[in-house]
């Protein structure tokens, strides 16, 4: 056998794929191996963006492998003149066959995006690729990237059937055991569903026995209110602004709610841009100008007053980007910023002109939206005058200081301690109990506010949490505040001293909130701790042990059986005497305190951001997951 020039030069091609896989795929874990199927997808809704497909098939077949297939022409099966071969073994045999076949515009080029069927053939342990046209239905096979079957014609195709099925297998000598997961799957259909509207994808599990459809008529609209579900919303139906400036197309869906969270999702040729980039930045500018113009027109604005700034605008907003061009250029480690001026120009022009035009024709939302935002200013105006007040008292002056706050006489935080006491019982016991020259009592009485659904303004009304702010001395702050001043600390250790029951953890958990969402710093620096008071108190004879768990104490009985002891269980703070909260849960000789840490405070805001403002219950459990403890003895 003889191979001819462009045979080698193919076989070259996709054996680099095989050895450097991750220059063309990302990688060979689960993203890489997932990362083909989104390929072979891609292929076939360019087919249905080109205006000839209307449905794309995904089926997980049992042995593993997978389906994509499209009602659009067929891949092309005449030969090609240069190459002597059909066009379908081209494509699939060689490396960014591109040119003669990029007919869709927007094929994405360079980096992970687009490499092509090519490379998913090389990388699969086997292909087949069908190809229903001109009644016919053809079939080639491949294996790691290596014709096994020729193309020919296999049979019929069913009257007026025209499309392409393609059947991989992703190779185990290149991926190991990794399996299809359906759920990966299904997010990026239903994610393709929504920014194709209209294109209806069927995914069939065989696996599992199930079949699921995604089709929605209303786009990056019905998307951005699918991101607000759960959310009080301001109006019903969702808005759609379409537009085309120069090459590139833009889509943007939005929608808003009455809370203060915001989400602005941003897509790049169908590619998640988690990093945003060009087009976010012009959508964000283009809305506040859009806004702002109107209420200057329609008289909205407030000569007085504080003015919205662009957060101020944004809050309650929820956005779908998405724009499509030719060479989008990704920057990043993932590759998730897009860098594109053009992209930007277009969204803005876009983006500005039919949103100036939406406020004109709905007024009354128009009016909701900026007079919300201007709420969002009055609040931001009076969080920072009360930061300022609780900034400009002197820090160690006690005059300014809660009336509660029982403070200690030490100048030097370093050794300066402050307990967070539930209950006036409690932080009576505490106040008698401790060592005054360096330890602090701030009793708090029932519950604080619940800081994540009362919003900063709110807050900084709360009795409880002004008296916790003003002790503290550093102000406040939510994400990224910048006024925040560590200086000011006047406690280097902030303990929480709660009883050990539900309640207890309520309120602990509320705390935490509390110092992760305004004072985080504190957190990030060590400086928040949770107290352990025992649960039992032990006398055997004239000797007293505490004990802090249940499990300790059944160790300890088990220790005593036959003699005589007698116990108390403590069912909060309240039931010890001073004597004995110094003892057990205050002395520094003595106690065990725990330090609260945020694992991962970006991951972790992020779920907040989620779990705010809605359901408690899951908030509170993520918070007691995620505050870790680490013991520490001091
Ligand atoms: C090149 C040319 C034509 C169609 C396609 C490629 C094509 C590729 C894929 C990949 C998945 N599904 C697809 N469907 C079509 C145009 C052929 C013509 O002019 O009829």
């Amino acid at each position: 056998m003889s191979y001819d020039a462009s045979a080698i030069r193919v076989l070259k091609g996709l054996e680099g794929v095989r050895h450097r896989p991750a220059m063309y795929i990302g990688g060979t874990g689960v993203e890489g191996y997932h990362h083909l199927f989104k390929e072979i997808l891609d292929n076939a809704v360019d087919e249905a963006l080109a205006g000839y497909a209307t449905e794309i098939l995904v089926r997980l077949n049992e042995d593993g492998s997978l389906t994509v297939e499209d009602n659009g022409r067929g891949i092309p099966v005449d030969l090609m003149p240069e190459e002597g071969k059909p066009a379908v073994e081209v494509i699939y045999t060689t490396l960014h066959s591109g040119g003669k076949f990029e007919q869709g515009a927007y094929k994405v080029s360079g980096g992970l995006h687009g490499v092509g069927a090519s490379v998913v053939n090389a990388l699969s342990e086997w292909t087949v690729v069908e190809v229903f046209r001109e009644g016919k239905h053809h079939r080639i096979a491949f294996s790691r990237g290596e014709v096994t079957e020729p193309l020919r014609v296999v049979g019929e195709a069913p009257r007026g059937k025209t499309g392409t099925r393609v059947t991989f297998k992703p190779d185990p000598e290149i991926f190991g055991n990794l399996r299809f997961d359906p759920s990966k799957i299904r997010a990026r259909l239903r994610e393709v569903a929504y920014l194709v509207a209209g294109l209806k994808l069927v995914f069939q599990d065989r696996q599992h026995g199930k079949e699921e459809v995604f089709l929605d008529k209303g786009g990056v609209a019905s998307f951005a209110k699918a991101l607000a579900e759960g959310e009080d919303l301001l109006y019903e139906k969702p808005f759609l602004i379409r537009g085309t400036h120069g090459e590139v197309e833009v889509e943007v869906g939005f929608l808003h709610t009455q809370g203060y969270n915001a989400e602005i999702l941003t897509y790049a040729n169908m590619i998640p841009t988690r990093d945003g980039g060009t087009h976010l930045t012009a959508f964000k500018s283009a809305y506040s100008r859009a806004l702002n113009q109107y209420a200057k027109k329609a008289g909205l604005n407030k000569e007085k007053g504080p003015q919205p700034t662009g957060d101020d605008l944004l809050e309650g907003l929820y956005a779908v980007v998405s724009v499509k061009l030719p060479n989008p250029q990704f920057e990043g480690q993932t590759k998730g910023k897009l860098l594109n001026p053009e992209a930007g120009t277009a969204v803005g022009q876009v983006v500005y002109e039919r949103l100036l035009e939406i406020l004109e024709e709905n007024p009354r939302i128009a009016k909701a939206v900026y007079e919300k935002a201007l709420r969002a200013a009055q609040a931001r105006e009076a969080a920072r005058k009360a930061r300022e007040l609780v900034r400009r008292q002197n820090p160690l002056e006690s005059d300014e200081l809660p009336g509660k706050l029982a403070d200690c006489q030490t100048e030097n935080p370093e050794e300066a301690e402050l307990f967070i006491v539930e209950g006036d019982s409690a932080g009576g016991s505490a106040k008698q109990g401790r060592d005054r020259r360096f330890q602090a009592i701030l009793p708090l009485r029932g519950k604080i506010l619940n800081v994540e659904k009362a919003g900063l303004s709110k807050a900084l009304k709360n009795a409880e949490v002004r008296a916790m702010v003003s002790a503290i001395g550093v102000g406040i702050g939510g994400d990224g505040e910048a006024h925040f001043d560590l200086e000011g600390l006047r406690y280097h250790k902030i303990i929480i001293m709660t009883d050990a029951d539900v309640d207890g953890s309520h309120i602990r958990t509320l705390l935490l909130t509390f110092f992760y969402r305004y004072m985080r710093p504190l957190i990030e620096r060590g400086h928040v701790y949770i107290a352990q008071p025992p649960l039992y108190r032990l006398q055997v004879g004239r000797k007293v042990e505490y004990l802090y768990s249940d499990e300790e104490l059944q160790a300890r009985l088990k220790e005593l059986e036959g003699k005589a002891y007698e116990v108390q269980r403590f069912k909060g703070l309240g039931e010890m005497n001073p004597e004995q909260l110094w003892e057990t849960t205050m002395n520094p000789e003595k106690r065990v305190l725990k330090r609260v840490e945020l694992q991962d405070a970006l991951e972790a805001s992020e779920l907040f951001e989620k779990l705010m403002g809605q359901e408690v219950a899951p908030r509170r459990e993520f918070i007691e997951e995620h505050a870790r403890y680490a013991e520490l003895d001091i």
